[in-house]
């Protein structure tokens, strides 16, 4: 089976819709064709301050939402990543092959330091792509499953990759983004020309999949739509309209051409409101199974503490591998 891995962060609280359709969506697909690793980003998090008790909180929520969503432990390896301390081994090891200038060409750093202002922005921010170079290659992973922001990430990934293979003989695995065309990229309902994101959205503009149905419904029923009437699959001149569509057909299995005709002649608002339902109707099971999973912490740290031995085991001898390449002593 061939290998994939992802990773999420936990300090959204709840995922929001693009989380789900971008990504998490096909780790559930994934994990029945493929050797699946996926992890709960704990040390990506602290890139951006956390709070102590609420950072443990919300990584057995993020767990607990990866179940609801279709996750099974059996099929895959569901792990935190702060319980497999190889990701920040070798992290600095990859630290030490990626070039300053390339890791300052990233754009989500560019992005999210602009909005939050030098003096705020953390080194570790700065080297986020880097931590995510070393969760790839610690498990050989041939794909990764993610939304198109991630792109430049894993082409990053690559390169270091190569570059490892290059200088120190072949090691790594060199991955492919695995990536969607059609669910890639989610927009902001308020501002379709910008993805959905926990940091950069306005609350009515992301759809978090846990709260309350109206709220949900409700921030549907407002979303921007563009000028004119009709309801067809435009991008360019009909952003808004066309990620209502993208998100009902991921949600329905309906394709986009089909849902043009079923609307044909209608008004924004048909859409809106049968959009709202179909949301609200996805969203109920997985909301009650991740609170089912959430009300037994004992149980999810057990299922996360074997998946963290699961995952220990594929990447403690990679490091090993690692850390004798480039030439470190033995431990003892
Ligand atoms: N709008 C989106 N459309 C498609 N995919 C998306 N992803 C995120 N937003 C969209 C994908 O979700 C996965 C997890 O990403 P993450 O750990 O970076 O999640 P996050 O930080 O909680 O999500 P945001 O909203 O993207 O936060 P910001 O903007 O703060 O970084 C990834 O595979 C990602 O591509």
């Amino acid at each position: 089976r061939p290998r994939v891995l992802s990773g999420i962060q936990p300090t959204a609280g709840s995922f929001h819709l693009g989380n789900y359709l971008g990504a998490v969506r096909q780790w559930v697909a994934l994990q029945e064709t493929h050797d699946a690793f996926y992890s709960v980003v704990d040390l990506h998090a602290i890139t951006v301050p956390q709070d102590p008790r609420e950072l443990r909180e919300s990584t057995r929520l993020a767990a607990a939402q990866l179940l609801g969503a279709g996750l099974d432990p059996e099929r895959c390896t569901l792990f935190v990543q702060s319980q497999v301390p190889e990701h920040a081994q070798l992290a600095w090891v990859m630290n030490c092959l990626t070039g300053f200038g390339e890791a300052s060409r990233m754009t989500q750093f560019k992005d999210k330091s602009a909005r939050q202002g030098a003096e705020s922005t953390t080194v570790g921010l700065f080297t986020y792509p880097v931590l995510q170079i070393a969760d790839i290659l610690l498990y050989h992973a041939q794909q990764v499953p993610v939304g198109e922001d991630q792109r430049q990430h894993i082409e990053l990934t690559r390169d270091v990759a190569e570059r490892f293979n290059g200088r120190f003989g072949t090691t790594f695995t060199v991955p492919q983004p695995y990536i969607l065309k059609d669910t890639a990229k989610i927009y902001d309902l308020q501002d379709p020309s910008i993805k959905m994101s926990k940091s950069a959205s306005s609350p009515k503009g992301i759809i978090n999949l846990l709260d309350e149905p109206k709220v949900s419904a409700k921030k549907i029923r407002s979303a921007v739509t563009d000028t004119g009437t009709e309801i067809r699959y435009d991008p360019q001149d009909k952003p808004g309209v066309s990620n209502l569509l993208t998100i009902y057909s991921a949600l329905t299995g309906i394709g986009v051409p089909e849902l043009v005709d079923k609307f044909a002649g209608q008004l924004y608002g048909a859409l809106k409101t049968q959009l709202a339902e179909v949301v609200t109707e996805w969203a109920a099971p997985f909301r009650a199974r991740t609170l089912e999973y959430l009300a037994d912490p004992a149980e999810l740290d057990r299922l996360l503490a074997v998946g963290a031995d699961k995952a220990r085991a594929v990447a403690a001898p990679v490091l090993a591998e690692v850390y004798d390449k480039v030439g470190f002593l033995p431990a003892a």
